[in-house]
Protein backbone atom coordinates (compact mmCIF):
# COMPACT_ATOMS: atom_id res chain seq x y z
CA UNK A 1 0.00 0.00 0.00
CA UNK A 2 1.26 3.59 -0.59
CA UNK A 3 2.47 5.31 2.51
CA UNK A 4 1.84 8.63 3.28
CA UNK A 5 4.35 11.18 4.53
CA UNK A 6 3.68 14.56 6.30
CA UNK A 7 6.55 17.15 6.22
CA UNK A 8 5.97 19.93 8.25
CA UNK A 9 8.37 23.12 6.99
CA UNK A 10 7.74 21.85 3.12
CA UNK A 11 8.65 25.42 1.93
CA UNK A 12 12.21 24.84 3.57
CA UNK A 13 15.79 23.21 2.30
CA UNK A 14 15.57 20.04 3.72
CA UNK A 15 11.50 19.81 3.51
CA UNK A 16 12.03 20.25 -0.29
CA UNK A 17 14.72 17.57 -0.62
CA UNK A 18 13.02 14.85 1.30
CA UNK A 19 9.89 15.88 -0.53
CA UNK A 20 11.52 14.90 -3.60
CA UNK A 21 13.48 11.34 -2.10
CA UNK A 22 9.41 10.07 -0.36
CA UNK A 23 8.22 11.21 -4.17
CA UNK A 24 10.59 9.03 -5.80
CA UNK A 25 10.65 6.01 -2.99
CA UNK A 26 6.70 5.85 -3.80
CA UNK A 27 5.19 7.99 -1.06
CA UNK A 28 2.33 10.16 -1.05
CA UNK A 29 3.91 13.76 0.39
CA UNK A 30 1.38 16.22 2.39
CA UNK A 31 3.60 19.02 2.73
CA UNK A 32 2.50 21.06 6.00
CA UNK A 33 2.13 24.80 5.07
CA UNK A 34 1.30 27.85 7.27
CA UNK A 35 0.65 30.17 4.59
CA UNK A 36 -0.89 29.30 1.49
CA UNK A 37 -0.11 30.47 -2.05
CA UNK A 38 2.67 29.43 -3.89
CA UNK A 39 4.80 32.80 -3.69
CA UNK A 40 7.34 30.61 -1.95
CA UNK A 41 7.55 27.51 -3.34
CA UNK A 42 10.91 28.20 -5.07
CA UNK A 43 12.52 25.08 -3.70
CA UNK A 44 9.71 22.95 -4.61
CA UNK A 45 9.31 24.32 -8.39
CA UNK A 46 13.31 23.74 -8.77
CA UNK A 47 13.41 20.03 -7.98
CA UNK A 48 10.13 19.84 -10.34
CA UNK A 49 7.83 18.87 -7.23
CA UNK A 50 5.06 21.46 -7.10
CA UNK A 51 2.27 19.93 -7.97
CA UNK A 52 3.70 16.65 -6.53
CA UNK A 53 2.79 17.59 -2.90
CA UNK A 54 -0.15 18.06 -1.67
CA UNK A 55 -0.40 20.68 0.47
CA UNK A 56 -2.14 21.28 4.31
CA UNK A 57 -2.80 24.09 6.38
CA UNK A 58 -0.78 23.49 9.61
CA UNK A 59 1.05 26.25 11.58
CA UNK A 60 2.95 24.49 14.44
CA UNK A 61 1.55 27.44 16.68
CA UNK A 62 -1.71 26.14 16.36
CA UNK A 63 -2.29 22.71 17.91
CA UNK A 64 -5.91 22.48 16.59
CA UNK A 65 -4.77 22.59 13.02
CA UNK A 66 -2.45 19.53 14.25
CA UNK A 67 -4.61 17.65 15.83
CA UNK A 68 -6.92 17.76 12.41
CA UNK A 69 -4.26 16.93 10.01
CA UNK A 70 -3.22 13.82 12.03
CA UNK A 71 -6.84 12.84 12.04
CA UNK A 72 -7.76 13.41 8.48
CA UNK A 73 -4.73 12.46 6.85
CA UNK A 74 -3.56 9.52 9.31
CA UNK A 75 -0.02 9.44 7.98
CA UNK A 76 2.55 6.47 8.58
CA UNK A 77 5.31 8.81 9.06
CA UNK A 78 5.40 12.58 10.05
CA UNK A 79 8.37 14.25 9.71
CA UNK A 80 8.93 17.50 11.54
CA UNK A 81 11.39 19.72 9.34
CA UNK A 82 9.54 23.20 10.76
CA UNK A 83 11.13 25.77 13.06
CA UNK A 84 12.49 29.18 13.41
CA UNK A 85 15.72 27.90 12.10
CA UNK A 86 17.95 31.20 11.98
CA UNK A 87 19.96 31.01 15.64
CA UNK A 88 20.77 34.83 14.87
CA UNK A 89 17.14 35.73 14.72
CA UNK A 90 16.43 33.78 17.95
CA UNK A 91 18.29 36.42 20.27
CA UNK A 92 15.53 38.60 18.81
CA UNK A 93 12.68 36.62 18.62
CA UNK A 94 12.89 34.34 21.44
CA UNK A 95 9.48 33.96 22.70
CA UNK A 96 8.56 32.73 19.35
CA UNK A 97 11.64 30.62 18.77
CA UNK A 98 10.87 28.37 21.76
CA UNK A 99 7.03 28.13 21.29
CA UNK A 100 8.13 26.84 17.54
CA UNK A 101 11.00 24.77 18.13
CA UNK A 102 9.55 23.82 21.76
CA UNK A 103 5.90 23.20 21.80
CA UNK A 104 5.32 23.13 18.34
CA UNK A 105 7.01 19.79 18.89
CA UNK A 106 4.80 18.74 21.75
CA UNK A 107 1.73 19.36 19.93
CA UNK A 108 2.82 17.20 17.11
CA UNK A 109 3.57 14.53 19.82
CA UNK A 110 0.74 14.69 21.55
CA UNK A 111 -1.33 14.79 18.15
CA UNK A 112 0.29 11.42 16.94
CA UNK A 113 -0.70 10.03 20.59
CA UNK A 114 -3.88 10.83 20.86
CA UNK A 115 -5.30 9.59 17.55
CA UNK A 116 -2.89 6.40 18.18
CA UNK A 117 -2.64 5.50 14.09
CA UNK A 118 1.25 4.35 14.52
CA UNK A 119 2.74 6.83 12.73
CA UNK A 120 6.22 6.78 13.08
CA UNK A 121 8.02 10.14 14.27
CA UNK A 122 11.11 12.48 12.93
CA UNK A 123 12.10 15.28 14.90
CA UNK A 124 14.99 17.42 13.41
CA UNK A 125 16.92 17.81 16.02
CA UNK A 126 20.15 20.46 15.89
CA UNK A 127 23.71 19.96 16.43
CA UNK A 128 23.67 23.91 17.79
CA UNK A 129 22.48 21.92 21.31
CA UNK A 130 25.78 21.16 21.78
CA UNK A 131 26.65 24.53 21.75
CA UNK A 132 29.79 25.40 24.69
CA UNK A 133 30.62 21.63 23.57
CA UNK A 134 32.24 19.37 26.10
CA UNK A 135 34.03 17.27 23.77
CA UNK A 136 35.22 17.54 19.80
CA UNK A 137 33.49 15.87 18.64
CA UNK A 138 30.58 15.11 19.21
CA UNK A 139 28.31 12.16 19.36
CA UNK A 140 25.05 11.29 20.66
CA UNK A 141 26.56 10.59 24.04
CA UNK A 142 27.90 13.99 24.26
CA UNK A 143 26.37 16.32 26.42
CA UNK A 144 24.43 18.79 25.64
CA UNK A 145 25.07 22.73 26.48
CA UNK A 146 23.27 25.19 24.38
CA UNK A 147 24.28 28.54 23.59
CA UNK A 148 21.03 30.29 22.32
CA UNK A 149 17.21 30.68 22.51
CA UNK A 150 17.39 28.52 19.49
CA UNK A 151 19.26 25.56 20.70
CA UNK A 152 17.57 25.64 24.20
CA UNK A 153 14.47 25.59 22.60
CA UNK A 154 15.37 22.75 20.47
CA UNK A 155 16.93 21.07 23.18
CA UNK A 156 13.05 20.57 24.72
CA UNK A 157 12.26 18.98 21.14
CA UNK A 158 15.05 16.68 21.66
CA UNK A 159 14.32 15.52 25.24
CA UNK A 160 10.07 15.05 24.66
CA UNK A 161 10.46 13.11 21.86
CA UNK A 162 12.82 10.48 23.67
CA UNK A 163 10.48 10.95 26.38
CA UNK A 164 7.47 9.88 24.36
CA UNK A 165 9.80 7.06 22.92
CA UNK A 166 10.39 5.86 26.49
CA UNK A 167 7.10 6.92 28.28
CA UNK A 168 4.76 5.40 25.43
CA UNK A 169 6.40 3.48 22.92
CA UNK A 170 6.09 5.61 20.29
CA UNK A 171 8.53 4.93 17.50
CA UNK A 172 10.07 8.68 17.51
CA UNK A 173 13.64 9.70 16.78
CA UNK A 174 15.66 12.40 16.76
CA UNK A 175 18.28 12.97 14.11
CA UNK A 176 21.13 15.25 15.85
CA UNK A 177 21.76 17.51 12.53
CA UNK A 178 24.72 19.20 11.94
CA UNK A 179 25.02 21.89 9.38
CA UNK A 180 24.26 21.05 5.85
CA UNK A 181 23.65 22.99 3.09
CA UNK A 182 22.78 23.23 -0.75
CA UNK A 183 21.83 25.49 -3.60
CA UNK A 184 18.48 25.77 -1.76
CA UNK A 185 19.76 26.76 1.49
CA UNK A 186 18.16 30.15 2.57
CA UNK A 187 20.37 33.20 1.82
CA UNK A 188 20.41 34.09 5.75
CA UNK A 189 22.90 31.26 6.38
CA UNK A 190 26.11 32.12 6.16
CA UNK A 191 27.42 29.52 3.16
CA UNK A 192 24.17 30.67 1.13
CA UNK A 193 25.11 34.42 2.04
CA UNK A 194 28.99 34.03 0.71
CA UNK A 195 27.82 31.80 -2.76
CA UNK A 196 24.79 34.38 -3.51
CA UNK A 197 26.94 37.52 -2.47
CA UNK A 198 30.11 36.24 -4.40
CA UNK A 199 28.21 35.76 -7.36
CA UNK A 200 26.81 39.29 -7.57
CA UNK A 201 30.28 40.83 -7.00
CA UNK A 202 31.43 38.59 -9.55
CA UNK A 203 28.84 40.40 -12.12
CA UNK A 204 29.05 43.76 -10.62
CA UNK A 205 25.60 43.66 -9.06
CA UNK A 206 27.08 44.50 -5.50
CA UNK A 207 30.48 45.68 -4.36
CA UNK A 208 31.05 43.91 -0.80
CA UNK A 209 30.38 40.51 0.91
CA UNK A 210 29.81 41.17 5.19
CA UNK A 211 30.40 38.87 7.22
CA UNK A 212 30.56 38.62 11.52
CA UNK A 213 32.61 35.38 13.20
CA UNK A 214 35.48 34.14 10.45
CA UNK A 215 37.14 32.19 12.78
CA UNK A 216 33.61 29.69 13.96
CA UNK A 217 33.80 26.23 12.69
CA UNK A 218 31.34 23.88 11.38
CA UNK A 219 30.75 20.70 10.04
CA UNK A 220 29.20 21.28 7.13
CA UNK A 221 27.30 18.58 4.74
CA UNK A 222 25.12 18.14 1.81
CA UNK A 223 21.34 18.66 2.39
CA UNK A 224 19.71 15.85 0.22
CA UNK A 225 22.12 13.63 2.21
CA UNK A 226 20.72 14.48 5.49
CA UNK A 227 17.23 13.85 4.69
CA UNK A 228 18.24 10.50 3.52
CA UNK A 229 19.31 9.45 7.09
CA UNK A 230 16.09 11.38 8.50
CA UNK A 231 14.32 8.70 6.25
CA UNK A 232 16.50 5.73 6.90
CA UNK A 233 15.77 6.33 11.08
CA UNK A 234 12.34 5.91 10.42
CA UNK A 235 12.56 2.56 8.37
CA UNK A 236 14.71 1.28 11.15
CA UNK A 237 13.65 -1.75 13.16
CA UNK A 238 13.80 0.03 16.72
CA UNK A 239 13.52 3.83 16.77
CA UNK A 240 17.02 5.69 18.10
CA UNK A 241 18.39 9.35 18.14
CA UNK A 242 21.08 9.34 15.62
CA UNK A 243 24.16 12.54 15.02
CA UNK A 244 24.36 12.85 11.10
CA UNK A 245 27.36 14.57 10.07
CA UNK A 246 30.65 14.65 8.05
CA UNK A 247 32.98 14.65 10.89
CA UNK A 248 35.40 17.30 9.35
CA UNK A 249 35.21 21.02 10.28
CA UNK A 250 36.18 24.08 8.55
CA UNK A 251 36.57 27.64 9.49
CA UNK A 252 33.69 30.38 7.70
CA UNK A 253 36.86 32.07 6.45
CA UNK A 254 37.82 28.99 4.37
CA UNK A 255 34.83 28.59 3.25
CA UNK A 256 35.20 32.33 2.11
CA UNK A 257 38.48 31.03 0.36
CA UNK A 258 37.39 28.14 -1.52
CA UNK A 259 34.56 29.73 -2.57
CA UNK A 260 36.50 33.07 -3.85
CA UNK A 261 38.36 30.22 -5.68
CA UNK A 262 35.91 28.97 -7.67
CA UNK A 263 33.69 32.17 -8.51
CA UNK A 264 36.89 33.22 -10.16
CA UNK A 265 38.57 35.59 -7.60
CA UNK A 266 42.24 35.73 -6.38
CA UNK A 267 41.83 36.28 -2.52
CA UNK A 268 44.17 37.53 -0.45
CA UNK A 269 43.42 38.72 3.46
CA UNK A 270 44.82 42.10 4.99
CA UNK A 271 44.58 43.45 8.22
CA UNK A 272 43.46 41.40 11.64
CA UNK A 273 40.37 41.54 13.77
CA UNK A 274 37.00 43.48 12.65
CA UNK A 275 39.65 45.36 10.38
CA UNK A 276 39.99 42.43 8.26
CA UNK A 277 39.83 42.79 4.79
CA UNK A 278 39.48 39.99 1.61
CA UNK A 279 41.03 42.00 -1.16
CA UNK A 280 40.78 40.52 -4.66
CA UNK A 281 44.10 40.57 -6.16
CA UNK A 282 43.19 40.89 -9.60
CA UNK A 283 41.02 43.91 -9.35
CA UNK A 284 43.04 45.19 -6.28
CA UNK A 285 39.32 45.41 -5.17
CA UNK A 286 38.12 45.12 -1.34
CA UNK A 287 35.13 42.31 -1.59
CA UNK A 288 35.03 40.53 1.87
CA UNK A 289 34.94 42.68 5.13
CA UNK A 290 33.58 42.60 8.75
CA UNK A 291 31.21 43.83 10.73
CA UNK A 292 30.09 43.58 14.24
CA UNK A 293 26.76 43.28 13.41
CA UNK A 294 26.88 39.87 12.49
CA UNK A 295 28.77 39.05 15.69
CA UNK A 296 26.11 36.70 17.87
CA UNK A 297 26.06 37.45 21.83
CA UNK A 298 26.88 33.83 22.31
CA UNK A 299 29.17 31.77 19.60
CA UNK A 300 29.55 28.51 19.01
CA UNK A 301 33.17 27.99 18.29
CA UNK A 302 33.34 24.53 16.73
CA UNK A 303 30.84 21.84 15.51
CA UNK A 304 32.54 18.68 14.82
CA UNK A 305 30.22 15.45 14.77
CA UNK A 306 30.88 11.51 14.84
CA UNK A 307 28.70 9.50 12.71
CA UNK A 308 29.44 6.63 13.40
CA UNK A 309 26.31 5.64 15.19
CA UNK A 310 24.29 6.16 11.91
CA UNK A 311 26.93 4.51 9.95
CA UNK A 312 26.75 1.31 12.21
CA UNK A 313 23.10 1.14 12.53
CA UNK A 314 21.39 2.41 9.34
CA UNK A 315 24.34 2.20 6.70
CA UNK A 316 24.49 5.94 6.28
CA UNK A 317 27.89 7.80 5.59
CA UNK A 318 28.29 11.38 4.05
CA UNK A 319 29.49 11.71 0.46
CA UNK A 320 29.76 14.95 -0.42
CA UNK A 321 33.08 16.46 1.19
CA UNK A 322 33.98 19.91 1.91
CA UNK A 323 35.05 21.32 -1.26
CA UNK A 324 33.15 19.84 -3.02
CA UNK A 325 29.98 21.35 -1.25
CA UNK A 326 31.17 24.83 -1.75
CA UNK A 327 31.70 24.27 -5.76
CA UNK A 328 27.84 22.66 -5.77
CA UNK A 329 26.99 25.82 -4.24
CA UNK A 330 29.24 28.95 -5.48
CA UNK A 331 28.30 27.54 -9.11
CA UNK A 332 24.75 26.95 -8.70
CA UNK A 333 24.54 30.94 -7.78
CA UNK A 334 27.20 31.89 -10.12
CA UNK A 335 24.59 29.96 -12.58
CA UNK A 336 21.73 31.73 -11.47
CA UNK A 337 23.29 35.27 -11.34
CA UNK A 338 23.73 34.90 -15.05
CA UNK A 339 20.38 33.30 -16.16
CA UNK A 340 19.14 36.65 -14.21
CA UNK A 341 21.28 39.10 -16.11
CA UNK A 342 20.79 37.11 -19.18
P1 LIG B 1 14.38 26.20 6.84
O1 LIG B 1 14.81 26.23 5.43
O2 LIG B 1 14.50 27.43 7.67
O3 LIG B 1 12.85 25.72 6.88
C1 LIG B 1 12.08 25.79 8.05
C2 LIG B 1 10.61 25.76 7.67
O4 LIG B 1 9.85 25.83 8.88
C3 LIG B 1 10.16 26.94 6.80
O5 LIG B 1 9.60 26.43 5.61
C4 LIG B 1 9.11 27.64 7.64
O6 LIG B 1 7.96 28.01 6.93
C5 LIG B 1 8.66 26.53 8.60
N1 LIG B 1 8.06 27.12 9.80
C6 LIG B 1 8.55 28.07 10.61
N2 LIG B 1 7.67 28.37 11.59
C7 LIG B 1 6.58 27.59 11.37
C8 LIG B 1 5.33 27.44 12.03
N3 LIG B 1 5.01 28.17 13.10
N4 LIG B 1 4.44 26.54 11.54
C9 LIG B 1 4.73 25.81 10.43
N5 LIG B 1 5.90 25.92 9.76
C10 LIG B 1 6.81 26.79 10.23
O7 LIG B 1 15.13 25.04 7.64
P2 LIG B 1 15.95 23.77 7.07
O8 LIG B 1 17.37 24.18 6.86
O9 LIG B 1 15.19 23.14 5.99
O10 LIG B 1 15.97 22.85 8.38
C11 LIG B 1 14.93 21.91 8.60
C12 LIG B 1 14.89 21.57 10.09
O11 LIG B 1 16.14 21.02 10.48
C13 LIG B 1 14.65 22.77 11.02
O12 LIG B 1 13.87 22.31 12.09
C14 LIG B 1 16.02 23.13 11.50
O13 LIG B 1 15.97 23.76 12.77
C15 LIG B 1 16.66 21.76 11.57
N6 LIG B 1 18.11 21.74 11.39
C16 LIG B 1 18.64 22.25 10.26
C17 LIG B 1 19.99 22.21 10.07
C18 LIG B 1 20.63 22.74 8.81
O14 LIG B 1 21.85 22.88 8.81
N7 LIG B 1 19.88 23.01 7.77
C19 LIG B 1 20.82 21.62 11.06
C20 LIG B 1 20.23 21.14 12.21
C21 LIG B 1 18.86 21.17 12.37
P3 LIG B 1 7.85 29.32 6.05
O15 LIG B 1 8.48 28.97 4.74
O16 LIG B 1 6.39 29.52 5.99
O17 LIG B 1 8.60 30.40 6.77
O1 LIG C 1 25.08 29.65 8.82
P1 LIG C 1 24.79 29.98 10.23
O2 LIG C 1 23.79 31.04 10.49
O3 LIG C 1 24.43 28.61 10.94
P2 LIG C 1 24.36 28.15 12.48
O4 LIG C 1 24.24 29.29 13.41
O5 LIG C 1 25.47 27.20 12.71
O6 LIG C 1 22.96 27.37 12.49
C1 LIG C 1 22.62 26.46 11.46
O7 LIG C 1 23.09 25.18 11.80
C2 LIG C 1 22.49 24.63 12.99
C3 LIG C 1 23.14 23.25 13.21
O8 LIG C 1 24.36 23.40 13.87
C4 LIG C 1 21.00 24.51 12.75
F1 LIG C 1 20.41 23.91 13.82
C5 LIG C 1 20.41 25.89 12.50
O9 LIG C 1 19.01 25.76 12.21
C6 LIG C 1 21.11 26.49 11.28
O10 LIG C 1 20.75 25.73 10.14
O11 LIG C 1 26.15 30.43 10.96
C7 LIG C 1 27.29 29.59 10.95
C8 LIG C 1 28.47 30.34 11.55
C9 LIG C 1 28.15 31.00 12.91
O12 LIG C 1 29.22 30.75 13.77
C10 LIG C 1 28.06 32.48 12.61
O13 LIG C 1 28.45 33.33 13.68
O14 LIG C 1 28.80 31.43 10.68
C11 LIG C 1 29.05 32.58 11.46
N1 LIG C 1 28.85 33.76 10.63
C12 LIG C 1 29.82 34.67 10.32
N2 LIG C 1 29.30 35.64 9.58
C13 LIG C 1 27.70 34.16 10.07
C14 LIG C 1 27.98 35.35 9.40
N3 LIG C 1 26.47 33.60 10.04
C15 LIG C 1 25.50 34.23 9.35
N4 LIG C 1 24.27 33.67 9.27
N5 LIG C 1 25.72 35.41 8.70
C16 LIG C 1 26.95 36.02 8.69
O15 LIG C 1 27.15 37.08 8.09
Amino acid sequence: MTKKALITGIRGQDGAYLAKLLLEKGYRVLGADRRGGDLNLWRLRELGIEHEVRMVYVDLLEPFSILHVIETVQPDEVYNLAAQSFVQASYELPVITAQVNAMGVLYLLEAIRTHQFGSRFFQASSSAMFGRVRQVPQDEKTAFYPTSPYSVAKLFGHWITVNYREAYGMFACSGILFNHESPLRGREFVTRKITSTLAEIRYGLRDRLVLGNLDAQRDWGYAPEYVEAMWLMLQADTPDDYVIATGEAHSVREFVEKASEVAGFDLVWQGEGVDIRGVDRRSGKVIVEVSPQYFRPSEIEILRGDYSKAKARLGWSPKTRFEQLVEIMMEADLRRVREQIG
